[in-house]
């Protein structure tokens, strides 16, 4: 009986310190000391021991029993400590290692070329006004002289929804409504995307941005339109900045003028970003053209004013020396993360 005993205590304390976790050791426990267990078995047999034997074999029994527990219990939290060590190893946070870095985005290069005109134009006292993209074809062409069978009209070139309604081709109805509302006197621009019948090339889009600027008060002159371009350009492109006017045709200015910037790369020696030209056009402008201010309600007599239209791409690709305007609608963030 003892020799039986000795060995499945021996087998059981084996299996114990070889059980790699609790799971194992529970398995053990049942195995020896469970309902059905092998050493409870062995303690069952007593009822065919001989009465006067039945002391020494309980002792014995319960013995090895203890013996298989206490191994059971030291095993237990042999165990228990080695899994809370390798949970909060695997939980460890290296503090000194270096953080994500955060992903921020920026404007669009047209979006800070924007910031900047309209920064430069607030400086002076002008508002910033936006308007519909849908527009009426009478604020588009008519309130701004061109009439009908005028060649801007043309189907070729301007985006009809009815024969009333249009994607607006420049952003002048905006001026034109505002000074229909007849408050004088007027500093603003108004920013925004116009449509244009156009394909898609280094130079041009369907879709562009525009930026327009009104003046109208008593006494504006030429001198006003020529000192408040000539303050822009060096606010843009530096202060050794020259501007040159040069005689041109809108309908809706008159005298009307293209406005060159000496060339900010050579300054205006010639250079292969120039052309070799020394000059970069950048806007149209002009006096606006009394026929306009009658027609949106402004008395000619007693105000003039002066407007002028430049391309916000265009101030862009020139700003950042960009020589595709299409890289400015693509989206690739390996070009816009240059800016
Ligand atoms: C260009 C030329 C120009 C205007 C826009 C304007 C607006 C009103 C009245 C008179 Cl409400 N004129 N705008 C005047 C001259 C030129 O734009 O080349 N833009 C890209």
């Amino acid at each position: 009986m003892n020799e039986q005993l000795t060995k499945l205590t021996g087998e059981a304390l084996e299996k114990i310190a070889k059980a790699q976790d609790l799971d194992a050791l529970n398995g053990v426990r049942v195995e020896y000391l469970g309902k059905k267990g092998l050493i409870t078995a062995v303690m069952k047999g007593m009822k065919d021991v001989a009465p006067e034997d039945r002391p020494a074999f309980g002792q014995v029994v319960n013995e090895a029993r203890q013996q298989v527990e206490e191994a059971l219990e030291k095993a237990k939290q042999a165990l228990s400590e080695k899994a809370e060590e390798e949970r909060l190893k695997a939980e460890v946070i290296d503090v000194t290692l270096p953080a994500k870095k955060a992903n921020i985005g920026h404007g669009h290069p047209c979006q800070i070329a924007l910031d900047e005109v309209e920064r430069i134009f607030i400086g002076m006292g002008y508002e910033v006004v936006e308007g519909p993209e849908i527009e009426w074809q009478e604020y588009n062409f008519t309130k701004l002289n061109i009439p009908e069978g005028h060649p801007a009209r043309d189907e070729q070139d301007t985006f009809y929804i009815n024969d009333e309604i249009l994607l607006r081709s420049q952003t002048s109805p905006v001026q034109a409504r505002v000074m229909e509302q007849g408050k004088l006197p007027i500093r603003m621009i108004a920013p925004g995307r116009v449509f244009r019948s156009d394909s898609i090339d280094a130079t041009h889009s369907p879709s562009f941005y525009q930026i327009e600027g009104l003046v109208v008060d008593r006494h504006i002159t030429m001198t006003d339109l020529k000192g408040t371009l000539d303050e822009f350009a060096k606010e843009l492109f530096g202060p050794d900045t020259k501007t040159r006017f040069r005689p041109h045709h809108f309908p809706f200015t008159e005298p009307s003028a293209e406005v060159d910037v000496s060339c900010f790369k050579c300054g205006g020696k010639g250079c292969r970003f120039c052309k070799d030209e020394g000059w970069i056009e950048i806007l149209g402008c002009g006096m606006v053209h009394p026929h306009v201010l009658d027609m949106c309600g402004i008395d000619s007599n007693e105000y003039t004013g002066f407007a002028f239209g430049v391309g916000l791409e265009r101030i862009a690709l020139l700003k950042y020396e960009i020589d595709d305007m299409r890289l400015l609608y693509e989206n690739d963030q390996r070009f816009l993360n240059q800016f």
